[in-house]
């Protein structure tokens, strides 16, 4: 039986989705013959309420000088990130004698909201590429993964930290206690570590299993926070909920007993509770779902294939790994993904090896049926595309369920 990350007692696996690829590993001709895979199962612990992943890769296999993701290409997020940078600000009273730190900056999405407001900042970005995009942007760099060693050598050069802050990292993150330890030592007596991910009780809920990969080794909730944060000598203070991602949660951490603790977090406790999220029951259709929405896209896409109709992707998501490693979906299928990101294009998706075009290409295709595996930006990319789509041709969606849009 597998040991919990965090409390190291045993639990059991709730849904296991076989052998799976790196999600961003998207390969040339040459690497498709190689490709690196691991075993993806998830487990829920009884004992401190953690979702995680059973085993996940090494991070230098994931996290490297030519890494896919780039956080800007999403408008949305672009803005997203502005209003979260601002209220930071505000919230913490934010000068230029301030010290602001993102574990996991990516291309300075989020601190060149500090650079333009004067507010000294640090990123911390293994992945050298994306990093040196933030560096383009005026913003100083450390190219490390950050652990406490790292907070250490910090605090050396710099100073303590009035706010910590990190979106769509910590989740990636298995050594979880070396990162509490970091945070602990860095964060100024009155600052506050924010941080964002995906939001367990959204997935449950909407059953979106593509949130699932290598990357994404835990899955978080209130609860599960709560009790991490306390292990630290650290506390909950605040959580909101973010439509960000498919459903996020911003949990705000203070050193214990600083600050007053919203009713926030009693009240997402509570929901948590209700929703049962603190019992492995809430776990056990998990897996038939994912089934039912399989069956259901796979069955769509013969039918329409066999209607002769032309069906593309949109999104090379990370998330889209999952789904068409484990649908078995191949460009039999689904004939190709467009993607606006230039490292992902005219290259094949892990695993299934669809080809992924550049985004230009996409209008002159003229699909009858487009998938949109970015399925958490639908609002900003259906606006985008509502003249084009307007003419007999129709999205497909599949979270919560398969749907014809
Ligand atoms: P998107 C990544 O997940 C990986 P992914 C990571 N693990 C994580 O947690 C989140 O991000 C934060 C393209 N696109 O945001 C760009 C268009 O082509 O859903 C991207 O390749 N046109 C760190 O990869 C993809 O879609 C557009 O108009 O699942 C979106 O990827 C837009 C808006 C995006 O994250
Ligand atoms: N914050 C951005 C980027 C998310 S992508 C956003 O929300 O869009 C996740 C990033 O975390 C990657 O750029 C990866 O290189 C970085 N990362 C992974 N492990 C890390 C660690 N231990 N310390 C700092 N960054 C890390």
């Amino acid at each position: 039986m597998p040991k919990c990350l965090i409390c190291e007692k045993n639990y059991q696996p709730f849904v296991n989705f076989g052998e799976m690829p790196i999600a961003n590993a998207f390969a040339t001709k040459e690497e498709m013959n190689n490709e690196y895979t691991f075993s993806m199962k998830v487990g829920y612990c009884e004992s401190c309420n953690m979702v995680q992943l059973v085993e996940q890769p090494d991070r230098e296999q994931m996290f490297h000088d030519n890494y896919a993701f780039f956080s800007s290409t999403s408008n949305y997020m672009q803005n997203h990130f502005k209003v979260f940078a601002h209220s930071v600000s505000k919230l913490q009273n934010l000068d230029k004698k301030s010290f602001v730190v993102e574990i996991g900056c990516n291309d300075g999405i989020m601190l060149q909201n500090f650079v333009t407001d004067k507010i000294p900042c640090l990123g911390i970005e293994p992945s050298k590429n994306v990093a040196e995009v933030a560096r383009e942007k005026g913003i100083e760099v450390i190219t490390e993964f950050f652990d406490q060693n790292l907070a250490e050598s910090i605090i050396a050069k710099h100073q303590k930290a009035d706010a910590i802050l990190s979106a769509n990292v910590m989740c990636h993150i298995p050594y979880m206690h070396s990162i509490y330890d970091g945070i602990k030592a860095l964060l100024a007596d009155d600052g506050v570590f924010i941080f964002e991910d995906p939001y367990l009780g959204d997935v449950i809920e909407k059953t979106s299993f593509d949130q699932i990969y290598d990357e994404h080794v835990f899955l978080f909730s209130a609860i599960s926070i709560s009790h991490l944060a306390n292990m630290h000598d650290l506390e909950l203070i605040n959580v909101e909920h973010q439509i960000t991602h498919g459903g996020s949660m911003r949990y705000t951490i203070a050193n214990k007993g600083v600050k007053k603790v919203s009713e926030n977090v009693i009240n997402r406790i509570k929901k948590e509770r209700k929703l049962g999220l603190h019992n492995s029951e809430a776990y056990s259709s998990f897996a038939n779902d994912v089934d039912q929405i399989r069956d259901d896209l796979i069955k769509l896409l013969i039918t329409l294939k066999n209607e002769g109709k032309k069906v593309v992707a949109y999104g090379a998501t990370s998330k889209s790994t999952t789904v068409t490693n484990y649908f078995g979906i191949t460009p039999s299928l689904i004939e190709c993904i467009y993607d606006t990101t230039p490292i992902k294009q005219n290259k094949y998706s892990p695993g299934m090896h669809i080809p992924v075009l550049p985004y230009e290409q996409f209008h002159e295709s003229n699909p009858d049926y487009v998938l949109l595996f970015a399925w958490n930006h639908a609002v900003e990319i259906m606006n985008k595309e509502k003249d084009f789509m307007s003419n007999d041709k129709h999205w497909i969606t599949y979270i919560p369920k398969v749907e014809i849009n």
